[in-house]
């Protein structure tokens, strides 16, 4: 899976306005905050799933209703297009239920 072309991470970073770049690495990442532990980790294990299936996992970190999440490509040592996939994915599961 080849790094994303400045052309094509643009484009993709367009699409994805809730996620922000990291400042000295190559990823994106979105805080999440729900409404109690129970949704935040239903949504951790919804991405868990996903992350199975695809055979790409997400940095990330919990703190009782907030789920922080950063996403690259490790074997490519920046963003690719699972990342690009994902991180729609987790803006798909995040809509709801959410504060
Ligand atoms: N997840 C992410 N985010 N990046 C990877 O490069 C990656 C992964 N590689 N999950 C996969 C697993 C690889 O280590 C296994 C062996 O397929």
């Amino acid at each position: 899976m080849p790094k994303l072309s400045e052309a094509a991470r643009k484009k993709a970073l367009k699409q994805l306005p809730l996620w922000r770049e990291v400042p000295g690495r190559d990823v994106i990442a979105r805080k999440i905050e729900f409404r109690d532990f129970n949704e935040a980790f239903g949504f951790m294990s919804r991405v868990a799933l996903l992350a199975e299936r695809m055979d790409h996992h997400p940095e990330w970190m919990n703190v009782y209703k907030t789920v922080d999440v950063r996403l690259t490509t490790h074997d490519a040592g920046g963003l690719t297009e699972n990342d690009i996939k994902m991180a729609k994915a987790i803006d798909g599961y995040a809509k709801y239920p959410s504060p």
